[in-house]
């Protein structure tokens, strides 16, 4: 294994940081929540002032830019912040976001969105934010929006195509790939539940059902397949981007609807893929890219996304197998302090240098401490957040990084939405014990919208 100067410095940086935290046993976790509430305050005060309705904020420059359609802002970040603000008992900052949903937010634009993207932020926020506050207008607008998507499930598969016009209805796309087919079910169930309307549900569990029929002898999927034919398209099995959400939304289904086919599908694929895709390499537990049909590695890079993964294997049964795959992902984060996008385990190095702000560490590891409680999970969500504050802080809300590996660390300029729903929500409920929310009974979305387990009756701070 070659390590560079570079990358040794780094990890230097990294590893001085972890040793000067506390232990976990000493660590005050209310007041460390209250940091990470005033840190979303702040944000999103600069986000009131510099992009308020807009889709992300680019927190250098403090300029806009519009996802997930092209020159048109749908306030993405606005909408995937609400139930964050709310659990967070800032609820002034919650209802002026409401506020601009009822009065401003308009889905009937001649313009394009990626299917996926759009219901798991859009849709699933809207529903997050509606379970937070019981407002039906919030309901109405995630049910007009998935109408808008719902023509991309019709085709001859039930696998929706990948972008569709919101008000023409006109799609296309048709080379997608198993997240972005899978990844509808938690959402339109509840659509489905909560309007009586079954054709959310059943076209989202149609789409999970096709992926599944079409997988290989051995029980895996590949990562690109085409929704018309129905045929493959590639032959790399991954539990990284394009496959994550599918395998999340099996056991989803599960959870959230008492699917109990759904967790058999869950079984099935999770049971391939811990019998041909883990390796241990160095006493780390890493899961491979494998070819579908035959289980040979074909690449030993991890992608950052599939870091969440060690979580779900908890959540479904595999405990000490998900801890390990966890544990070997915080070495990284110890030596690197951010994560890289990419990283190749046989040689040791990034292969990717930036990091898209990512929540994916900071999923897993409050996963698993809804689980079993343990500190160490608390302990790497910590070490995320406070490398977070340190390394992606900008003027006017936190960055995306270019480069992990420089000293300083390389900021972009740009803040996804995912930043507002997921790691803010993550760490703060691992580390407040709010009785906003049931620790006990609950459920987030792949986008880390919560649809179920949260307490309105029970009072929080307003600000
Ligand atoms: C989020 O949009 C969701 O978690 C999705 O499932 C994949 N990852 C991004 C954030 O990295």
């Amino acid at each position: 294994m070659t390590t560079s100067r570079r990358s040794l410095l780094a990890g230097s940086l990294a590893a001085g940081l972890a040793r000067r935290l506390p232990a976990a046993s000493r660590t005050d976790w209310p007041a460390l929540a209250g940091e990470v509430r005033a840190e979303m305050a702040w944000a999103w005060d600069q986000y009131r002032l510099h992009a308020w309705g807009k889709d992300e904020i680019r927190p250098i420059s403090a300029t806009v830019s519009t996802f997930p359609m092209k020159g048109h802002h749908l306030g993405l970040s606005l909408i995937e912040a609400l139930d964050t603000l709310w659990v967070m008992g800032l609820d002034n900052r919650f209802q002026a976001g409401v506020d601009w949903v009822k009065a401003t937010l308009d889905f009937d634009v001649d313009g394009e969105v990626s299917v996926f993207e759009t219901s798991i932020r859009l849709v699933g926020g809207l529903l997050s934010a509606h379970h937070a506050s019981g407002d039906p207008v919030l309901l109405a607008k995630a049910r007009d929006l998935a109408d808008r998507l719902l023509p991309a499930f019709a085709t001859p598969t039930g696998m929706p195509m990948r972008f569709v016009n919101l008000k023409t209805g006109a799609v296309r796309d048709a080379a997608t790939n198993p997240a972005e087919v899978g990844g509808y079910l938690p959402e339109w169930g509840t659509l489905s539940r909560l309007t009586g309307d079954p054709r959310y549900h059943d076209a989202a569990r149609r789409a999970v059902v096709a992926v599944f029929e079409r997988r290989s002898k051995i029980d895996l999927l590949a990562v690109r397949i085409d929704a018309v034919t129905g045929r493959w398209l590639d032959r790399r099995a991954t539990v990284g981007s394009y496959a994550d959400s599918y395998y999340e939304y099996l056991w989803d289904a599960l959870q959230l609807l008492g699917d109990a086919e759904c967790r058999r599908m869950y079984d099935i694929c999770t049971a391939a893929i811990l019998a041909h895709q883990q390796v241990r390499r160095d006493g780390r537990l890493w899961i491979a890219d494998v070819d579908f049909e035959t289980g040979a590695v074909v690449s030993t890079e991890q992608d950052e996304l599939a870091a969440f993964y060690g979580g779900l294997l908890a959540q479904g049964g595999a405990g000490a197998t998900g801890a390990a795959v966890t544990q070997t992902w915080a070495t990284l984060q110890d030596r690197f302090g951010v994560l890289p996008e990419g990283f190749d385990y046989a040689t040791g190095q990034p292969t990717q240098r930036g990091n898209a702000l990512r929540p994916e560490l900071a999923d897993a590891a409050f996963n698993l401490w809804l689980l079993d409680r343990n500190p160490r999970w608390r302990a790497i969500g910590r070490g995320h957040f406070l490398a977070m504050r340190r390394w992606n802080k900008a003027a006017y809300g936190y960055t995306d990084l270019a480069d992990v590996t420089s000293d300083p660390k390389r900021q972009a300029d740009h803040c996804p939405g995912y930043w507002w729903s997921e790691q803010m929500k993550y760490y703060y409920l691992l580390f407040s014990d709010t009785p906003r929310f049931d620790y006990a009974r609950n459920y987030l979305t792949t986008e880390g919208n919560v649809l179920l387990g949260f307490r309105r009756s029970v009072g929080g701070r307003a600000a």
